[in-house]
Protein backbone atom coordinates (compact mmCIF):
# COMPACT_ATOMS: atom_id res chain seq x y z
CA UNK A 1 0.00 0.00 0.00
CA UNK A 2 1.42 3.54 -1.17
CA UNK A 3 -1.05 5.04 0.41
CA UNK A 4 1.44 7.22 3.37
CA UNK A 5 3.86 7.79 0.07
CA UNK A 6 1.44 9.40 -1.88
CA UNK A 7 -0.01 11.77 1.05
CA UNK A 8 4.09 12.67 2.52
CA UNK A 9 4.61 13.91 -1.41
CA UNK A 10 1.17 15.72 -1.31
CA UNK A 11 2.37 17.51 1.97
CA UNK A 12 5.46 18.32 0.52
CA UNK A 13 3.95 20.18 -2.07
CA UNK A 14 1.13 21.92 0.08
CA UNK A 15 4.52 23.05 1.74
CA UNK A 16 6.05 24.34 -1.31
CA UNK A 17 3.33 26.58 -2.43
CA UNK A 18 2.65 27.74 0.99
CA UNK A 19 6.33 29.26 1.47
CA UNK A 20 6.09 30.58 -1.86
CA UNK A 21 2.51 32.37 -0.84
CA UNK A 22 0.45 30.48 -3.44
CA UNK A 23 -3.27 31.02 -1.74
CA UNK A 24 -5.62 27.47 -1.66
CA UNK A 25 -3.61 25.22 -3.38
CA UNK A 26 -1.69 24.16 -0.28
CA UNK A 27 -5.26 23.47 1.61
CA UNK A 28 -6.60 21.59 -1.24
CA UNK A 29 -3.46 19.19 -1.22
CA UNK A 30 -3.38 19.15 2.26
CA UNK A 31 -6.98 18.02 2.25
CA UNK A 32 -5.92 15.13 -0.62
CA UNK A 33 -3.00 14.00 1.10
CA UNK A 34 -5.33 13.24 4.62
CA UNK A 35 -8.15 11.54 2.95
CA UNK A 36 -5.43 9.38 1.21
CA UNK A 37 -3.49 9.16 4.20
CA UNK A 38 -6.52 7.21 6.20
CA UNK A 39 -8.09 5.32 2.89
CA UNK A 40 -8.46 1.64 3.75
CA UNK A 41 -8.15 0.66 0.35
CA UNK A 42 -4.34 0.90 -1.48
CA UNK A 43 -4.18 4.45 -3.45
CA UNK A 44 -2.06 1.85 -6.42
CA UNK A 45 -5.52 -0.07 -6.77
CA UNK A 46 -7.87 2.78 -6.44
CA UNK A 47 -5.67 4.25 -9.53
CA UNK A 48 -6.37 1.27 -11.12
CA UNK A 49 -9.34 1.15 -11.84
CA UNK A 50 -9.81 4.41 -12.32
CA UNK A 51 -11.60 6.15 -9.35
CA UNK A 52 -8.80 8.45 -8.18
CA UNK A 53 -11.01 11.26 -8.44
CA UNK A 54 -13.69 9.50 -6.21
CA UNK A 55 -11.26 9.66 -3.28
CA UNK A 56 -12.50 12.80 -1.21
CA UNK A 57 -10.91 16.08 -2.25
CA UNK A 58 -8.65 14.24 -4.87
CA UNK A 59 -9.71 16.76 -8.05
CA UNK A 60 -8.15 16.16 -11.87
CA UNK A 61 -4.78 17.99 -11.37
CA UNK A 62 -4.03 16.06 -8.06
CA UNK A 63 -5.26 12.62 -9.77
CA UNK A 64 -2.92 13.38 -12.68
CA UNK A 65 -0.02 14.22 -9.83
CA UNK A 66 -0.83 11.08 -8.22
CA UNK A 67 -0.85 8.89 -11.84
CA UNK A 68 2.11 9.90 -12.70
CA UNK A 69 3.94 9.31 -9.24
CA UNK A 70 2.47 6.22 -9.18
CA UNK A 71 3.44 4.63 -12.89
CA UNK A 72 7.41 6.86 -12.70
CA UNK A 73 7.97 6.73 -9.17
CA UNK A 74 8.62 10.71 -8.88
CA UNK A 75 7.17 13.94 -10.25
CA UNK A 76 8.31 16.12 -11.99
CA UNK A 77 5.90 18.87 -10.54
CA UNK A 78 7.13 17.88 -6.86
CA UNK A 79 11.48 17.85 -8.51
CA UNK A 80 11.23 21.16 -9.73
CA UNK A 81 9.85 22.86 -6.92
CA UNK A 82 12.69 20.76 -4.58
CA UNK A 83 14.81 22.61 -6.80
CA UNK A 84 13.41 26.03 -6.52
CA UNK A 85 13.85 25.82 -2.80
CA UNK A 86 16.59 26.08 -0.33
CA UNK A 87 16.57 22.01 0.75
CA UNK A 88 15.52 22.19 4.88
CA UNK A 89 13.30 24.84 4.58
CA UNK A 90 10.43 21.90 4.66
CA UNK A 91 11.60 20.45 8.00
CA UNK A 92 11.97 23.85 10.00
CA UNK A 93 8.33 23.77 9.08
CA UNK A 94 7.74 20.57 10.99
CA UNK A 95 8.47 22.42 14.29
CA UNK A 96 5.40 23.45 16.10
CA UNK A 97 4.70 27.16 15.72
CA UNK A 98 7.16 27.82 12.37
CA UNK A 99 4.78 28.39 9.20
CA UNK A 100 5.49 29.57 5.90
CA UNK A 101 5.92 32.83 6.63
CA UNK A 102 8.23 32.95 9.38
CA UNK A 103 10.47 30.12 7.41
CA UNK A 104 10.78 32.42 5.07
CA UNK A 105 12.00 35.18 7.17
CA UNK A 106 14.05 33.15 9.09
CA UNK A 107 16.01 32.27 5.98
CA UNK A 108 15.51 35.54 4.29
CA UNK A 109 16.88 37.52 7.75
CA UNK A 110 19.71 34.74 9.01
CA UNK A 111 19.76 31.95 6.30
CA UNK A 112 18.69 29.46 8.16
CA UNK A 113 17.42 26.06 6.39
CA UNK A 114 17.89 23.53 9.53
CA UNK A 115 16.53 22.79 12.64
CA UNK A 116 19.92 22.43 13.97
CA UNK A 117 20.87 26.16 12.73
CA UNK A 118 17.13 27.26 14.20
CA UNK A 119 18.55 25.89 17.25
CA UNK A 120 22.08 27.32 17.27
CA UNK A 121 20.00 31.18 16.68
CA UNK A 122 17.99 30.78 19.05
CA UNK A 123 20.33 29.50 21.98
CA UNK A 124 22.15 33.05 20.78
CA UNK A 125 19.58 35.44 20.71
CA UNK A 126 19.33 36.29 17.00
CA UNK A 127 15.88 35.48 16.80
CA UNK A 128 14.66 37.78 19.26
CA UNK A 129 16.12 40.70 17.68
CA UNK A 130 14.18 40.37 14.20
CA UNK A 131 11.47 42.13 13.96
CA UNK A 132 8.09 40.57 14.82
CA UNK A 133 9.89 38.41 16.57
CA UNK A 134 10.57 38.68 20.17
CA UNK A 135 11.81 36.64 23.95
CA UNK A 136 9.12 34.43 24.56
CA UNK A 137 9.24 33.59 20.61
CA UNK A 138 12.31 32.59 20.92
CA UNK A 139 12.01 30.51 24.04
CA UNK A 140 9.03 28.97 22.54
CA UNK A 141 11.07 27.62 19.48
CA UNK A 142 13.70 26.15 21.73
CA UNK A 143 10.42 24.52 23.54
CA UNK A 144 8.78 22.88 20.25
CA UNK A 145 12.42 21.85 18.77
CA UNK A 146 13.04 19.85 21.79
CA UNK A 147 9.37 18.37 21.23
CA UNK A 148 10.49 17.90 17.69
CA UNK A 149 13.34 15.88 18.52
CA UNK A 150 11.57 13.59 20.43
CA UNK A 151 8.77 13.11 18.34
CA UNK A 152 10.67 12.07 14.78
CA UNK A 153 11.34 9.37 16.80
CA UNK A 154 8.33 8.13 17.41
CA UNK A 155 4.97 6.98 14.87
CA UNK A 156 1.74 7.48 15.84
CA UNK A 157 -0.49 4.60 15.65
CA UNK A 158 -3.42 5.10 14.25
CA UNK A 159 -1.52 5.68 10.83
CA UNK A 160 1.10 2.96 11.01
CA UNK A 161 -1.43 0.19 11.87
CA UNK A 162 -2.89 -0.47 8.27
CA UNK A 163 0.74 -1.52 7.07
CA UNK A 164 1.59 -3.82 9.78
CA UNK A 165 -1.35 -5.20 9.72
CA UNK A 166 -1.64 -5.75 6.46
CA UNK A 167 1.96 -7.21 6.45
CA UNK A 168 0.84 -9.70 9.34
CA UNK A 169 -2.25 -10.65 6.50
CA UNK A 170 0.71 -11.49 4.33
CA UNK A 171 2.81 -14.00 6.45
CA UNK A 172 -0.20 -15.37 7.42
CA UNK A 173 -1.39 -16.38 3.77
CA UNK A 174 2.04 -18.03 3.22
CA UNK A 175 1.61 -22.12 3.90
CA UNK A 176 5.24 -22.09 5.79
CA UNK A 177 4.50 -19.56 8.16
CA UNK A 178 1.42 -21.26 11.31
CA UNK A 179 1.40 -18.04 13.24
CA UNK A 180 1.97 -14.50 13.00
CA UNK A 181 1.26 -12.25 16.03
CA UNK A 182 2.08 -8.16 16.47
CA UNK A 183 4.07 -7.64 19.71
CA UNK A 184 5.55 -4.57 21.15
CA UNK A 185 3.54 -1.42 21.66
CA UNK A 186 1.39 -2.10 18.83
CA UNK A 187 -0.34 -4.62 20.09
CA UNK A 188 -0.15 -2.50 23.48
CA UNK A 189 -1.55 0.05 21.13
CA UNK A 190 0.04 2.60 22.64
CA UNK A 191 -0.78 5.84 20.48
CA UNK A 192 2.66 6.15 19.51
CA UNK A 193 5.35 3.29 18.94
CA UNK A 194 8.81 3.60 18.26
CA UNK A 195 8.98 0.47 15.73
CA UNK A 196 7.37 -2.34 14.89
CA UNK A 197 7.73 -5.94 16.17
CA UNK A 198 6.42 -8.88 14.69
CA UNK A 199 6.68 -12.97 15.80
CA UNK A 200 6.26 -15.48 13.47
CA UNK A 201 6.29 -19.31 13.88
CA UNK A 202 7.36 -21.08 10.71
CA UNK A 203 9.42 -24.24 9.65
CA UNK A 204 11.11 -22.72 6.91
CA UNK A 205 12.80 -19.45 8.72
CA UNK A 206 15.15 -18.73 5.54
CA UNK A 207 12.07 -18.33 3.17
CA UNK A 208 9.80 -16.12 5.43
CA UNK A 209 13.30 -14.15 5.77
CA UNK A 210 13.38 -13.77 2.28
CA UNK A 211 9.65 -13.00 1.62
CA UNK A 212 9.65 -10.24 4.36
CA UNK A 213 12.62 -8.59 3.46
CA UNK A 214 11.99 -8.14 0.27
CA UNK A 215 7.92 -6.75 0.39
CA UNK A 216 7.06 -4.18 -1.33
CA UNK A 217 6.94 -1.50 1.07
CA UNK A 218 10.23 -2.15 2.73
CA UNK A 219 12.45 0.56 1.33
CA UNK A 220 15.68 -0.37 3.22
CA UNK A 221 17.21 -3.53 4.89
CA UNK A 222 19.06 -2.97 8.23
CA UNK A 223 20.09 -6.70 9.38
CA UNK A 224 18.68 -9.97 7.72
CA UNK A 225 19.46 -12.78 9.65
CA UNK A 226 18.14 -16.84 10.43
CA UNK A 227 15.52 -15.90 12.91
CA UNK A 228 15.62 -12.23 13.35
CA UNK A 229 15.54 -9.30 10.34
CA UNK A 230 15.05 -5.80 11.05
CA UNK A 231 13.69 -3.33 7.99
CA UNK A 232 12.79 -0.01 7.21
CA UNK A 233 9.50 1.02 5.07
CA UNK A 234 8.96 3.20 2.91
CA UNK A 235 6.61 5.17 5.61
CA UNK A 236 9.95 5.17 7.67
CA UNK A 237 8.54 2.80 10.15
CA UNK A 238 11.27 0.26 11.63
CA UNK A 239 9.84 -3.39 11.87
CA UNK A 240 11.72 -6.28 13.63
CA UNK A 241 10.63 -9.92 12.70
CA UNK A 242 11.56 -12.80 14.52
CA UNK A 243 10.99 -16.21 14.24
CA UNK A 244 9.62 -18.11 17.54
CA UNK A 245 9.67 -22.32 17.96
CA UNK A 246 6.14 -23.19 18.80
CA UNK A 247 7.13 -24.91 22.06
CA UNK A 248 7.92 -21.45 23.78
CA UNK A 249 5.85 -18.68 21.80
CA UNK A 250 3.79 -18.23 24.73
CA UNK A 251 6.62 -16.88 26.29
CA UNK A 252 8.23 -14.87 23.39
CA UNK A 253 5.13 -13.26 22.98
CA UNK A 254 5.22 -12.03 26.44
CA UNK A 255 8.51 -11.15 26.60
CA UNK A 256 8.74 -8.86 23.12
CA UNK A 257 4.76 -7.70 23.65
CA UNK A 258 6.28 -5.55 26.82
CA UNK A 259 6.08 -3.22 28.28
CA UNK A 260 9.91 -3.37 29.88
CA UNK A 261 8.64 -2.82 33.09
CA UNK A 262 5.79 -5.21 32.75
CA UNK A 263 8.26 -7.93 32.50
CA UNK A 264 10.24 -6.61 35.11
CA UNK A 265 7.65 -7.01 37.49
CA UNK A 266 6.97 -10.18 36.47
CA UNK A 267 10.34 -11.63 36.79
CA UNK A 268 10.14 -10.27 40.16
CA UNK A 269 7.16 -12.41 41.23
CA UNK A 270 8.82 -15.08 39.42
CA UNK A 271 12.01 -15.51 41.55
CA UNK A 272 9.89 -14.86 44.52
CA UNK A 273 8.72 -18.86 43.52
CA UNK A 274 12.46 -19.32 43.01
CA UNK A 275 11.42 -19.49 39.39
CA UNK A 276 12.99 -17.94 36.34
CA UNK A 277 11.30 -15.87 33.65
CA UNK A 278 12.46 -15.50 30.36
CA UNK A 279 11.39 -15.34 26.45
CA UNK A 280 11.97 -19.05 26.06
CA UNK A 281 9.71 -19.87 29.29
CA UNK A 282 9.10 -19.70 33.01
CA UNK A 283 11.48 -22.46 34.29
CA UNK A 284 11.97 -23.74 37.73
CA UNK A 285 15.67 -22.62 39.06
CA UNK A 286 16.37 -25.68 41.00
CA UNK A 287 15.34 -28.69 38.49
CA UNK A 288 15.70 -27.01 35.47
CA UNK A 289 11.86 -28.14 34.47
CA UNK A 290 9.96 -25.80 32.36
CA UNK A 291 6.54 -24.91 33.97
CA UNK A 292 4.77 -22.59 31.08
CA UNK A 293 5.86 -21.61 27.83
CA UNK A 294 3.44 -21.77 25.02
CA UNK A 295 0.57 -19.46 25.50
CA UNK A 296 0.72 -16.36 27.95
CA UNK A 297 -2.12 -17.65 29.64
CA UNK A 298 -0.48 -20.84 31.07
CA UNK A 299 2.42 -18.68 31.86
CA UNK A 300 -0.11 -16.03 33.61
CA UNK A 301 -2.19 -18.46 35.39
CA UNK A 302 1.47 -20.61 36.95
CA UNK A 303 2.18 -16.88 38.64
CA UNK A 304 -1.25 -16.96 40.28
CA UNK A 305 -2.63 -13.80 38.07
CA UNK A 306 -6.18 -13.94 35.56
CA UNK A 307 -4.60 -12.80 32.10
CA UNK A 308 -3.64 -9.58 31.53
CA UNK A 309 -4.72 -7.93 28.17
CA UNK A 310 -1.71 -5.95 26.34
CA UNK A 311 -3.00 -2.62 26.92
CA UNK A 312 -2.87 -2.64 30.54
CA UNK A 313 0.81 -4.36 29.95
CA UNK A 314 2.50 -0.79 31.90
CA UNK A 315 3.24 -1.67 35.11
CA UNK A 316 0.88 0.49 36.59
CA UNK A 317 -0.92 -1.94 39.13
CA UNK A 318 -2.22 -4.75 36.76
CA UNK A 319 0.14 -7.14 38.57
CA UNK A 320 -1.57 -6.98 41.58
CA UNK A 321 -5.06 -6.36 40.13
CA UNK A 322 -4.58 -9.42 38.28
CA UNK A 323 -3.28 -11.19 41.53
CA UNK A 324 -6.32 -10.24 43.64
CA UNK A 325 -8.88 -10.78 40.74
CA UNK A 326 -9.42 -7.35 40.58
CA UNK A 327 -8.67 -6.57 37.03
CA UNK A 328 -11.23 -4.17 35.13
CA UNK A 329 -14.09 -5.42 33.09
CA UNK A 330 -12.94 -5.09 29.36
CA UNK A 331 -14.23 -2.99 26.73
CA UNK A 332 -14.93 -4.22 22.98
CA UNK A 333 -16.31 -2.80 20.25
CA UNK A 334 -19.18 -5.13 20.42
CA UNK A 335 -20.49 -2.80 23.17
CA UNK A 336 -20.69 0.32 21.48
CA UNK A 337 -23.67 1.38 19.98
CA UNK A 338 -22.56 4.96 18.94
CA UNK A 339 -20.00 7.33 17.97
CA UNK A 340 -20.54 10.18 19.56
CA UNK A 341 -18.30 12.61 17.59
CA UNK A 342 -18.27 13.03 14.02
CA UNK A 343 -18.47 15.88 11.21
CA UNK A 344 -20.20 16.06 8.17
CA UNK A 345 -19.73 18.29 4.55
CA UNK A 346 -22.12 20.73 6.55
CA UNK A 347 -19.20 21.94 8.16
CA UNK A 348 -15.45 20.64 7.22
CA UNK A 349 -16.17 17.31 7.19
CA UNK A 350 -16.04 16.23 3.07
CA UNK A 351 -19.17 12.80 3.53
CA UNK A 352 -22.52 13.79 3.71
CA UNK A 353 -24.49 12.65 7.11
CA UNK A 354 -25.93 9.70 4.99
CA UNK A 355 -22.91 8.40 3.90
CA UNK A 356 -21.18 8.53 7.68
CA UNK A 357 -24.29 7.27 9.11
CA UNK A 358 -23.92 4.26 5.76
CA UNK A 359 -20.43 3.15 7.21
CA UNK A 360 -20.94 3.60 10.83
CA UNK A 361 -24.37 1.08 10.39
CA UNK A 362 -22.19 -1.30 8.06
CA UNK A 363 -19.40 -1.29 10.95
CA UNK A 364 -21.89 -2.46 13.30
CA UNK A 365 -22.99 0.95 15.32
CA UNK A 366 -26.65 1.72 15.50
CA UNK A 367 -26.32 5.49 16.07
CA UNK A 368 -23.94 8.75 15.35
CA UNK A 369 -24.00 12.19 16.52
CA UNK A 370 -23.61 14.83 14.38
CA UNK A 371 -21.54 17.35 15.95
CA UNK A 372 -20.35 20.11 13.33
CA UNK A 373 -18.75 22.72 13.92
CA UNK A 374 -20.29 26.16 14.56
CA UNK A 375 -18.69 29.73 13.41
CA UNK A 376 -17.16 31.11 16.25
CA UNK A 377 -13.77 29.28 15.29
CA UNK A 378 -12.80 31.12 12.54
CA UNK A 379 -12.60 28.11 10.57
CA UNK A 380 -14.07 28.08 7.12
CA UNK A 381 -17.83 26.25 6.50
CA UNK A 382 -18.78 26.74 10.77
CA UNK A 383 -22.58 26.70 11.00
CA UNK A 384 -24.81 29.77 12.65
CA UNK A 385 -27.66 28.97 14.54
CA UNK A 386 -30.09 29.29 10.76
CA UNK A 387 -27.89 26.41 9.28
CA UNK A 388 -28.24 24.87 11.90
CA UNK A 389 -32.27 24.64 11.34
CA UNK A 390 -31.63 23.72 7.78
CA UNK A 391 -29.15 21.22 8.92
CA UNK A 392 -32.06 19.83 10.99
CA UNK A 393 -34.23 19.10 8.14
CA UNK A 394 -31.63 16.74 6.13
CA UNK A 395 -31.48 14.90 9.47
CA UNK A 396 -34.93 14.22 9.47
CA UNK A 397 -35.53 13.37 5.88
CA UNK A 398 -31.89 11.17 6.67
CA UNK A 399 -33.14 9.11 9.57
CA UNK A 400 -36.60 8.39 7.93
CA UNK A 401 -34.37 6.97 4.89
CA UNK A 402 -31.94 5.12 7.35
CA UNK A 403 -33.02 2.09 8.87
CA UNK A 404 -32.35 1.16 12.20
CA UNK A 405 -29.94 3.65 12.24
CA UNK A 406 -30.45 7.71 14.07
CA UNK A 407 -28.29 10.29 13.52
CA UNK A 408 -28.33 12.61 16.98
CA UNK A 409 -28.25 16.47 16.02
CA UNK A 410 -25.10 17.65 17.76
CA UNK A 411 -22.31 20.59 18.11
CA UNK A 412 -18.52 20.99 18.43
CA UNK A 413 -18.85 24.12 20.04
CA UNK A 414 -15.26 26.35 20.54
CA UNK A 415 -15.04 27.67 24.51
CA UNK A 416 -13.76 31.43 23.88
CA UNK A 417 -11.13 33.16 25.54
CA UNK A 418 -13.59 34.09 27.63
CA UNK A 419 -14.67 30.82 28.61
CA UNK A 420 -18.04 31.78 26.30
CA UNK A 421 -19.68 29.63 23.72
CA UNK A 422 -19.69 30.29 20.34
CA UNK A 423 -23.81 29.18 19.88
CA UNK A 424 -26.62 30.68 21.75
CA UNK A 425 -28.76 28.95 24.29
CA UNK A 426 -31.53 28.51 22.53
CA UNK A 427 -29.40 26.87 19.52
CA UNK A 428 -27.74 25.21 21.74
CA UNK A 429 -31.25 23.64 23.34
CA UNK A 430 -32.32 22.00 20.09
CA UNK A 431 -29.26 19.89 19.85
CA UNK A 432 -28.98 16.85 21.55
CA UNK A 433 -25.45 16.20 21.85
CA UNK A 434 -23.66 19.25 22.69
CA UNK A 435 -19.63 18.62 22.67
CA UNK A 436 -17.41 21.61 24.03
CA UNK A 437 -13.85 22.10 23.37
CA UNK A 438 -11.27 24.59 23.34
CA UNK A 439 -9.38 25.45 20.28
CA UNK A 440 -8.01 28.67 20.36
CA UNK A 441 -6.40 31.16 23.24
CA UNK A 442 -3.80 27.94 23.62
CA UNK A 443 -1.33 30.34 25.17
CA UNK A 444 -3.55 31.64 28.51
CA UNK A 445 -2.29 30.36 31.93
CA UNK A 446 -3.24 27.13 33.27
CA UNK A 447 -5.80 28.76 35.98
CA UNK A 448 -7.41 30.96 32.79
CA UNK A 449 -7.93 27.60 30.69
CA UNK A 450 -9.18 25.84 33.67
CA UNK A 451 -11.74 27.96 34.62
CA UNK A 452 -12.89 28.31 30.82
CA UNK A 453 -13.50 24.62 30.99
CA UNK A 454 -14.98 24.93 34.48
CA UNK A 455 -17.53 27.24 32.69
CA UNK A 456 -18.58 25.43 30.28
CA UNK A 457 -18.85 22.39 32.30
CA UNK A 458 -21.26 24.58 34.09
CA UNK A 459 -23.49 25.64 31.09
CA UNK A 460 -26.53 23.66 31.47
CA UNK A 461 -26.49 22.33 27.77
CA UNK A 462 -22.95 20.91 27.28
CA UNK A 463 -22.93 17.10 27.01
CA UNK A 464 -19.54 16.29 26.73
CA UNK A 465 -15.53 18.08 26.91
CA UNK A 466 -14.27 17.58 23.92
CA UNK A 467 -10.21 16.55 23.74
CA UNK A 468 -9.42 18.19 26.95
CA UNK A 469 -5.90 18.42 27.18
CA UNK A 470 -5.52 19.31 23.33
CA UNK A 471 -2.52 17.40 22.80
CA UNK A 472 -1.53 16.74 19.00
CA UNK A 473 0.88 14.02 19.45
CA UNK A 474 4.22 14.62 17.77
CA UNK A 475 3.20 18.69 17.66
CA UNK A 476 1.85 20.18 21.05
CA UNK A 477 1.84 19.20 24.43
CA UNK A 478 -1.25 18.76 26.65
CA UNK A 479 -1.91 22.18 28.30
CA UNK A 480 -1.49 22.42 31.77
CA UNK A 481 -4.59 21.79 33.65
CA UNK A 482 -6.57 21.80 37.31
CA UNK A 483 -7.65 18.25 36.52
CA UNK A 484 -9.04 17.66 40.09
CA UNK A 485 -11.55 20.71 40.04
CA UNK A 486 -12.36 19.74 36.44
CA UNK A 487 -13.18 16.01 37.28
CA UNK A 488 -14.95 17.20 40.15
CA UNK A 489 -17.31 19.67 37.96
CA UNK A 490 -17.78 17.16 35.74
CA UNK A 491 -18.83 14.84 38.20
CA UNK A 492 -20.88 17.18 39.95
CA UNK A 493 -22.57 18.57 36.82
CA UNK A 494 -23.06 14.54 35.10
CA UNK A 495 -20.99 16.38 31.82
CA UNK A 496 -19.06 13.80 30.20
CA UNK A 497 -14.92 13.77 29.05
CA UNK A 498 -14.41 12.96 25.94
CA UNK A 499 -12.27 9.64 24.68
CA UNK A 500 -11.29 11.32 21.46
CA UNK A 501 -9.63 8.91 19.11
CA UNK A 502 -8.49 10.86 15.70
CA UNK A 503 -4.88 9.13 15.82
CA UNK A 504 -3.29 12.32 16.35
CA UNK A 505 -5.07 13.19 19.30
CA UNK A 506 -5.99 10.05 21.29
CA UNK A 507 -7.21 12.81 24.27
CA UNK A 508 -7.62 12.22 27.29
CA UNK A 509 -4.17 10.49 27.50
CA UNK A 510 -4.38 6.97 29.31
CA UNK A 511 -2.70 8.74 32.16
CA UNK A 512 -5.65 10.95 32.55
CA UNK A 513 -8.25 8.45 32.56
CA UNK A 514 -6.24 6.50 35.10
CA UNK A 515 -6.11 9.44 37.53
CA UNK A 516 -9.99 10.16 36.41
CA UNK A 517 -10.73 6.87 37.20
CA UNK A 518 -12.20 7.33 41.22
CA UNK A 519 -14.25 9.85 40.42
CA UNK A 520 -17.97 9.08 39.19
CA UNK A 521 -17.07 10.14 35.77
CA UNK A 522 -18.54 9.18 32.52
CA UNK A 523 -17.00 9.05 29.17
CA UNK A 524 -18.04 9.64 25.80
CA UNK A 525 -15.74 7.86 22.58
CA UNK A 526 -15.82 10.42 19.58
CA UNK A 527 -13.68 9.47 16.14
CA UNK A 528 -13.83 13.23 15.53
CA UNK A 529 -14.14 11.52 11.42
CA UNK A 530 -13.88 14.01 8.80
CA UNK A 531 -14.86 11.36 6.51
CA UNK A 532 -15.77 7.98 6.32
CA UNK A 533 -12.53 6.30 6.29
CA UNK A 534 -11.58 8.04 9.88
CA UNK A 535 -15.29 6.27 11.30
CA UNK A 536 -12.89 3.19 11.54
CA UNK A 537 -10.76 4.96 14.60
CA UNK A 538 -13.28 3.99 16.69
CA UNK A 539 -11.14 0.86 17.78
CA UNK A 540 -8.35 3.11 18.45
CA UNK A 541 -11.16 4.63 21.20
CA UNK A 542 -11.76 1.26 22.45
CA UNK A 543 -8.25 0.21 23.32
CA UNK A 544 -7.70 4.00 24.33
CA UNK A 545 -10.21 3.53 27.09
CA UNK A 546 -9.08 -0.27 28.05
CA UNK A 547 -5.26 1.50 28.57
CA UNK A 548 -6.80 3.70 31.08
CA UNK A 549 -8.62 0.99 32.59
CA UNK A 550 -12.26 2.44 31.64
CA UNK A 551 -14.83 0.11 31.99
CA UNK A 552 -17.80 -0.86 30.00
CA UNK A 553 -20.38 1.13 32.48
CA UNK A 554 -18.54 4.16 32.37
CA UNK A 555 -18.97 4.54 28.50
CA UNK A 556 -22.00 6.15 27.19
CA UNK A 557 -21.36 4.68 23.84
CA UNK A 558 -22.87 1.48 25.29
CA UNK A 559 -25.81 3.32 26.03
CA UNK A 560 -28.86 1.91 23.99
CA UNK A 561 -30.65 5.19 22.36
CA UNK A 562 -32.95 5.31 25.37
CA UNK A 563 -30.48 5.47 28.14
CA UNK A 564 -28.10 7.56 26.26
CA UNK A 565 -30.85 10.03 25.72
CA UNK A 566 -31.38 10.04 29.57
CA UNK A 567 -27.89 10.65 29.99
CA UNK A 568 -28.05 13.26 27.58
CA UNK A 569 -30.97 15.15 29.15
CA UNK A 570 -33.37 14.89 26.25
P1 LIG B 1 8.48 1.13 21.23
O1 LIG B 1 8.98 0.29 20.11
O2 LIG B 1 9.48 2.11 21.72
O3 LIG B 1 7.21 1.79 20.94
O4 LIG B 1 8.20 0.18 22.48
P2 LIG B 1 8.20 -1.39 22.59
O5 LIG B 1 7.55 -1.70 23.88
O6 LIG B 1 7.63 -2.03 21.38
O7 LIG B 1 9.73 -1.73 22.77
P3 LIG B 1 10.81 -2.48 21.85
O8 LIG B 1 10.41 -2.51 20.43
O9 LIG B 1 12.13 -1.88 22.20
O10 LIG B 1 10.85 -3.94 22.43
C1 LIG B 1 9.72 -4.80 22.33
C2 LIG B 1 9.48 -5.47 23.63
O11 LIG B 1 10.60 -6.32 23.94
C3 LIG B 1 9.39 -4.55 24.82
O12 LIG B 1 8.10 -4.06 25.00
C4 LIG B 1 9.79 -5.44 25.94
C5 LIG B 1 10.84 -6.33 25.34
N1 LIG B 1 12.16 -5.81 25.63
C6 LIG B 1 12.98 -5.17 24.80
N2 LIG B 1 14.13 -4.86 25.41
C7 LIG B 1 14.02 -5.30 26.67
C8 LIG B 1 14.88 -5.27 27.81
O13 LIG B 1 15.99 -4.76 27.78
N3 LIG B 1 14.39 -5.83 28.94
C9 LIG B 1 13.16 -6.40 29.00
N4 LIG B 1 12.74 -6.93 30.12
N5 LIG B 1 12.34 -6.43 27.97
C10 LIG B 1 12.77 -5.90 26.81
CA1 LIG C 1 8.45 -1.76 19.27
CA1 LIG D 1 11.72 -3.51 18.40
Amino acid sequence: MKNQEVADILYEIADYLEIKGVQWKPRAYRRAAGAIETLSDPIEEVYHQGELQEVSGVGESIAEKIAEYLQRGELEYLNNLREEMPQGLRSLMAVEGIGPKMAEKLYQELKITTVDELEHAAQNHKIRELEGFGEKTEQNILENISMYRESHERFVLGYMLPDVEEIKTQLDELDYVSRVEIAGSTRRRRPTIGDADILVISDNSSKVMDFFTSSEKVARVLSKGERKSTVVLKNNLQVDLLVIDEKNFGAALLYFTGSKDHNIALRKRAIDHNWKLSEYGLEDRESEETLASKTEDEIYRKLELEYIIPELRENRGEIKAAGEGRLPEVLNFEHLKSDLHVHSDWSEGVHSMKEMALTAKASGLKFLALCDHTQGLGIASGLDEDDFQERQKEIDKVNEELEEFTILPGAEVNIDSDGKLDLANDALEELDVVVAAIHSGLSQSQEQITERILSAIHNEHVDIIGHLTGRLLNKRQPYELGLPAIYSAAEDQDVCLEINCFPTRMDLPDSHLIDAKDHDLRFSIGTDSHSTEHLRFIELGVTLARRGWIEPNRVINTLELAELKKQLGI
